[in-house]
């Protein structure tokens, strides 16, 4: 019976009606019910078999079902829409009384920020920064610098040798060798780095520290401009109260050459136990560039004179924020680290 089949297309949609989630869903119920090669369709093509007095009421049926199952899905739809809103608005629910996120703000290392420090001094009197290798050949680091290779400083029981000629840098000048070879005076620099030594590790002592040196050569370079550089270096690093002084010393690569003190903040010059009873501490060696030094890089010695110094960031360090274990500075404990 056509009516039958046309009620039972009615009950059909309706159930998978209740079943259907999405409006893709839907669409896809409505064409293989109503569509053109959809279930209704199919039944109404068998009308021709009908007697003839039948027709119109079984059309009227079959329009009556498809008008109802239209109005079912639209009103399925329309649910189907309601629902899936309530539930973004449920997803999307913002909470604006949470309490944030906490990011920990990492901070330099005290080495680095007296690295900067230092560099930003020397950018402002118009240094420039040059860098060179860890791995470094004899030359550079020892030779060039009026170290002969029976002096003592060579021993292998300091420097870690890799060959004969090849060593890690045991200090910056290195660096400095390099861009003298490189570059006429005016020569104003600055180099900075690891360096290397076969110390054993204490309090004060590692087999990796950090330098940091200044180079300047010209015309009339004196041990006045020295002195003046130090000083208004150290005020600009520890206060407008630091006062330095300079011990008469010898290094190969220097003449004069000198170590400069400061005096100690403890006590004032007066001595104590911090400074032990000196009234001044060490902060790091200076001098005149040595005559051979100059001429072993191609500059006259009768024109250019220049100074230079060397300094550890460590010990710079470790006085200005009152460290007293150099090891500190390489365990990376963030309880420590985390106070600068
Ligand atoms: C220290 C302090 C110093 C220099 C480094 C230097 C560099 C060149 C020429 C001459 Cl290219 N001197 N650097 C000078 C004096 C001291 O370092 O205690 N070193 C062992």
């Amino acid at each position: 019976m056509i009516s039958n089949d046309l009620q039972d297309i009615e009950r059909r949609a309706k159930e998978e009606l209740e079943r259907d989630q999405s409006a893709a869903e839907l669409e896809n119920l409505r064409v293989r019910f109503l569509g053109k090669k959809g279930e209704l369709t199919a039944i109404l093509k068998q009308m021709s078999t009908l007697p003839p007095e039948e027709r119109p009421v079984v059309g009227q049926l079959a329009n009556r079902i498809r008008a109802n199952i239209e109005q079912a899905i639209s009103a399925r739809g329309a649910e189907i829409l309601a629902i899936s809103a309530a539930k973004k608005l449920y997803d999307e629910k913002l909470d604006v009384t949470l309490p944030g996120h906490h990011h920990d703000l990492g901070n330099l290392h005290p080495i680095n920020s007296v690295l900067h420090e230092v560099e930003e001094i020397f950018l402002g009197m118009g240094f420039s920064i040059a860098e060179g290798p860890e791995v470094e050949y004899d030359y550079y680091n020892f030779e060039a610098l009026n170290l002969p290779p029976d002096h003592p400083a060579r021993d292998t029981q300091d420097t870690f040798y890799i060959s004969d000629k090849v060593l890690l840098r045991t200090q910056t000048s290195a660096i400095q060798i390099r861009v003298m070879e490189n570059h006429k005076p005016p020569i104003r620099v600055i180099a900075s780095g690891r360096v290397y030594r076969s110390d054993a590790v204490d309090a004060t002592h590692s087999p990796i520290f950090n330098q940091v040196e200044a180079l300047v050569v010209d015309k009339g370079i004196t041990m006045g401009d020295l002195i003046g550089t130090l000083e208004l270096m150290m005020k600009r690093l520890y206060g407008e109260d630091a006062k330095i002084r300079l011990r008469p010393h010898h290094f190969p690569f220097t003449e004069p050459s000198a170590e400069v003190d400061i005096q100690c903040f403890n006590c004032g010059g007066k001595g104590c136990s911090m400074c032990k009873g000196e009234g001044y501490v060490e902060l790091l060696g200076a001098g005149m560039v040595h005559p051979k030094v100059l001429e072993t890089c191609g500059i006259d010695s009768t024109v250019y004179s220049g100074f230079a110094f060397g300094l550890g960031l460590e010990r710079i360090a470790m006085r200005k924020y009152g460290i007293n274990d150099m090891r500190l500075l390489y365990e990376n404990d963030l309880r420590f680290l985390e106070q600068f």
